[in-house]
């Protein structure tokens, strides 16, 4: 057996890259394993100087060690590693591949059918950080094992393109398995962005929208705050459930948001109550989502609202009415700094922010609100 494990066949040229090469199974296996399937054939094809008895032996060896010690196998791969892509119709290079994920904070959770979560690993903040998880396991144990900011790690997961998202498919076929790393991790900070980062679908034949401007494909599944936008239009996409956010300065500038993982909306509703024609938004924080079925007309990301947090109509603090809460306010504030005149509507330009008397006053239990929110909105 030693002299099998040592020895020096031509059979390892190919496969290592080397002339003379000695390899404990093991490490052999795990390096066989880096190759893509495709690869692997062309590099055994290749190995014709090598005796075919040797060849059936070296191959039963290293399919044993794959059975008995997949875990030495397997290289996590960071959602960043499964994400990434160059690809024009932005599929992940990882597509059709089972593999194990190092993961990251689960960000939202969503019932169904196939119950669906999200993870983000917050060491890629900027760009390609966040992927779907689904559990097509009945009852769902991973699913309902796992909470919003558990670090959640999967193995044996295929990745597949699910109608535009790379999704980690936790499917009994491929044996997987999850582990929770840690739990109360705090989520991954929303990534600000523009409108426009998340390109609009255009229509096409009338009915069909497809995007032409993928570039938003770094941002699917993370989390993302736009600012200063309204809402334009409604009615729109696969479900009629989609709208537009549109910044409140330039109609040029827009983005197609939806609702439909809202835990808040109304039963009866595709909408939060919030999103009404016309209704401005200091800021949304969502997810980005891909919906793309091009036999059916459609291709577009839109930013998926959350709660009703997602949601700010109006900053607190913010006296000036330009979302923020900065020196601008703060020298507002000081203009009515121990006035105790303050009465509905006004309230002494806002600045009584307890409101909780009339006429109040502004002070001490006043600036300890415009504290809290000091800087919030502040890109
Ligand atoms: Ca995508
Ligand atoms: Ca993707
Ligand atoms: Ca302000
Ligand atoms: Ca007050």
């Amino acid at each position: 057996m030693s002299d099998l494990i040592t020895m020096q066949c031509e059979f390892l040229s190919p496969l290592r890259g080397l002339k003379k090469v000695s390899l404990l199974p093991g490490a052999y296996a795990a390096r066989l394993s880096t190759f893509a399937p495709s690869e692997l054939r062309r590099r055994w094809a290749s190995t014709e100087g090598c005796p075919y008895k040797m060849k059936k032996i070296l191959l039963f060896l290293i399919l044993c060690f794959m059975f008995y010690c997949p875990s030495v196998l397997a290289q996590p791969r960071t959602i960043y590693e499964l994400q990434y892509t160059t690809a024009a119709d932005g599929g992940s290079p990882w597509a059709g591949q089972v593999v194990d994920c190092s993961g990251g904070v689960v960000t939202q959770k969503f019932p169904g059918y196939r119950p669906k979560f999200t993870i983000q690993d917050p060491n890629n903040p900027d760009a390609w950080g966040a992927i779907q998880v689904k559990d097509w396991m009945y009852p769902f144990d991973m699913y309902n094992a796992v909470a919003v900011g558990d670090w959640v790690t999967v193995q044996n997961v295929l990745v597949e393109e699910f109608v535009g998202n790379t999704t980690l498919q936790y499917q009994t076929a491929y044996n997987p398995s999850y582990t929770i790393v840690s739990h109360n991790n705090p989520l991954p900070e929303s990534l600000y962005i523009d409108p426009n980062d998340i390109a609009s679908p255009v229509e096409g034949p009338v009915g069909e929208w497809y995007v032409t401007d993928h570039s938003a494909e770094r941002y699917e599944h993370m989390k993302l705050i736009i600012d200063r936008v309204m809402v334009a239009e409604m009615d729109l996409g696969k479900a009629r459930d989609n709208y537009v956010l549109q910044a409140t300065d330039d109609p040029n500038i827009g983005c197609w948001a939806a609702d439909y993982l809202n835990i808040d909306i109304p039963p009866t509703s595709d909408y939060h109550d919030y999103v009404t024609m016309g209704q401005a938004f200091c800021r949304v924080e969502g997810i980005l989502e891909q919906y793309t079925r091009p036999d059916n007309g459609w291709d577009y990301y839109q930013l998926l609202s959350i709660s009703t947090e997602s949601f700010t109509i109006e900053q607190t603090a913010d006296l000036d009415d330009d979302c923020d809460v900065d020196l601008g306010d703060l020298e507002a504030f000081c203009g009515y700094w121990l006035a105790q005149d303050c009465t509905d509507p006004n309230w002494c330009g806002g600045s009584d922010l307890t409101r909780d008397e009339s006429p109040g006053m502004v002070n001490g239990d006043d600036f300890a609100i415009v504290a809290k929110y000091w800087l919030k909105g502040k890109r």
